[in-house]
C-alpha cells in the first residue's frame, strides 16, 4: 500500500459523497489513490483500466505532464486574480483558440467553473437574448426526457433524469419536455438509428403549437445524451430541432459537457451531425479533467443583441462566478488544447471509434444485453434488470472494479467512453473483464 488513504485509520462519514450509496460504499470503499495513462491504482497498490475517460473528463490519458507543468507554472505565476472587471492573460487567448476549433460564428465564450454552471450560464443568456429584443415574454425552456444538464435548479428542471428530479419539488416554472429519442426500432444499431427522427423532433413543434413560440426562449439538448446511457440521435432528428427552432425564433442550446472535444471524432457533436447550436456548453474535457472549469460558445449575433442593449460603459450580463477564467484552469485548457492539437488527439480517437464500436455491438451475443448503442468513442450496452431494477448494473460496477476495470454504470447500463490513447489490447482487455463479469451476473 502506498498512499496515505491505505495507512490511515480516518473515518469514511464525514465526506458526504456525491450520486453516491454512501452507507453502502463505507462498507466495501472503492478507493482510487493513483492515476497514470490509461491506468489508475487502488489504494492496494492494484492496478486497473480506465475504461471511462474518468468521468467522460480526461481523454489524452492521466497524469500529463505538459499539463502539470503549466499549472504549476500558473500558479508560482499568478494564482488567482479577481474575475469581475479584471482579466488575466490566459482567458483571452484560451477564448481565442477555442473559437478556432468550435463551429464557425460561435465565437464568443463565456467562462465557468463546472457543466452544471455552464448550463445555467447558456439558459440565462437565452433569457435575456429575447428580453433585449423585445420579447421578454419568452421564458419557456424546453428540454428532453432522460437528459441530464447538471444539479442546479434550471439545469435539473429541464433535465429528465427521474431520481434527480423527484426529492427536490417543482424546480423552475415554465418548463417543457420532448421524449427522449431511445425507441425500440432503432434498437442494436450503432451509430444514428434510421427511425423516428423527425416524428421525435415534431414534439418541439407540438409544444409550439401548445404554448406558442412566443413564449419559448430555448430548446437544450445533449447531441448524445451521455449520463443517461448514450442516446444517439436519430438521422434527421437534430437537423429538423435547428429547423423548428429557426422557424419559431427558439435559440437551440447543445449540451456538449460530455460530446465535447473530440469524444464524438470531431472537435464537438455539432460537427459530427452537421448541425450547429446558437449556444453550447463545454467543461469536462476542456483541461483534462486536470482542474473544474466550463465555457459556453455563444453565436456572435447573440452577444451582439446583448451588448447593443446595455449603454457602452454598462455591464452587459448580470452574471458570473469567482472562478469564471480562473488562471490555473485557463492554463490547464491552453495545455490541454495544445496537446490535443499536438497528438491529433481528436483524429487518434476517431480511428479507435470503429473498433471500440465493433467491440460494444458484439456484446450483442450476452444472453442479457438487451441492446448496444455508440458513436465516436462513447458506448453502451443495456442489461435485462435482474431480480430489483439497478441491482445487476451495480453488481458489475463493483465487480469489475474488483476484476481491474472502472466504467460507468447507470442503472442496468454500462457505458464505456475510452481515452483517445488507448491501444486495440486494452480495449480487448476491457471487454474481456466485462464479459467475465457478465458471466456471474
Ligand atoms: N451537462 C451534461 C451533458 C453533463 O453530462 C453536466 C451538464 C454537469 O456538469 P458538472 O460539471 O456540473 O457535473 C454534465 C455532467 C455520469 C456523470 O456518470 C455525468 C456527469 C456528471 C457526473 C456523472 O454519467 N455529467
Amino acid at each position: 500500500m502506498s498512499d496515505a488513504a491505505s495507512r490511515s485509520n480516518e473515518p469514511l462519514f464525514h465526506h458526504w459523497m456525491p450520486f453516491t450509496a454512501n452507507r453502502q460504499f463505507q462498507e466495501s470503499p472503492r478507493i482510487i489513490a493513483r492515476a497514470e495513462g490509461i491506468h489508475y491504482w487502488n489504494t492496494k497498490g492494484e492496478q486497473l483500466l480506465d475504461g471511462l475517460s474518468g468521468l467522460y473528463t480526461t481523454p489524452a490519458g492521466h497524469g500529463r505532464r505538459e499539463i502539470r507543468d503549466a499549472v504549476a507554472r500558473q500558479v508560482e505565476e499568478l494564482d488567482y486574480a479577481p474575475a469581475f472587471q479584471f482579466g488575466v492573460p490566459g482567458s483571452f487567448r484560451l477564448a481565442h483558440e477555442l473559437a478556432q476549433i468550435l463551429p464557425e460564428g460561435m465565437n464568443r465564450v463565456f467562462f465557468a467553473g463546472s457543466g452544471s454552471e455552464a448550463v445555467e450560464t447558456a439558459l440565462k443568456i437565452a433569457i435575456q437574448y429575447h428580453r433585449v429584443r423585445g420579447q421578454g415574454q419568452r421564458q419557456r425552456l424546453v428540454g428532453r426526457e432522460r437528459a441530464y444538464h447538471g444539479v442546479n435548479f434550471a439545469g435539473w428542471s429541464v433535465g429528465g433524469m427521474v431520481k434527480n428530479r423527484d426529492a427536490f419539488g417543482l424546480g423552475l416554472p415554465g418548463v417543457s419536455h420532448t421524449r427522449h429519442t431511445l425507441i425500440p426500432e432503432n434498437r442494436f444499431v450503432m451509430g444514428q438509428g434510421e427511425h423516428g427522427g423527425v416524428d421525435l423532433a415534431d414534439d418541439l413543434q407540438r409544444l409550439i403549437d401548445l404554448h406558442g413560440a412566443d413564449t419559448i426562449a430555448a430548446c437544450i439538448v445533449e447531441p448524445i445524451a451521455g449520463s443517461t446511457g448514450v442516446l444517439v440521435p436519430p438521422k434527421g432528428y437534430l437537423e429538423r430541432l435547428r429547423a423548428i427552432c429557426d422557424r419559431h425564433g427558439i435559440l437551440l442550446i447543445f449540451d456538449e459537457v460530455i460530446c465535447g472535444f473530440g469524444r464524438t471524432g470531431h472537435p464537438f457533436a455539432a460537427h459530427a451531425f452537421g448541425v450547429k447550436p446558437d449556444l453550447l456548453t463545454m467543461a469536462k474535457a476542456i483541461t483534462n479533467g486536470n482542474i473544474p472549469m466550463a465555457a459556453v460558445a455563444v453565436r456572435e449575433e447573440v452577444q451582439q443583441a446583448i451588448f447593443d442593449a446595455a449603454g457602452p460603459d454598462a455591464i452587459e450580463f448580470f452574471h458570473g462566478y469567482t472562478y469564471s477564467a480562473h488562471p490555473v484552469a485557463c492554463a490547464a485548457a491552453l495545455a490541454t488544447l495544445k496537446l490535443y492539437r499536438d497528438e491529433d488527439l481528436f483524429a487518434r480517437g476517431a480511428a479507435l471509434s470503429p473498433a471500440f464500436l465493433e467491440r460494444i455491438a458484439a456484446l450483442r451475443d450476452v444472453p442479457i444485453v438487451v441492446d448496444t448503442r455508440g458513436f465516436g468513442l462513447l458506448g453502451a450496452a443495456d442489461l435485462a434488470p435482474g431480480e430489483k431494477p439497478g441491482a445487476r448494473g451495480f453488481g458489475i460496477l463493483q465487480r469489475c472494479f474488483e476484476q481491474g476495470l472502472v466504467l460507468r454504470v447507470t442503472g442496468d447500463t454500462v457505458i464505456f467512453a475510452p481515452m483517445f490513447i488507448t491501444g486495440i489490447d486494452d480495449l480487448d482487455r476491457m471487454f474481456e473483464i466485462l464479459r467475465s463479469v457478465l458471466k456471474t451476473v
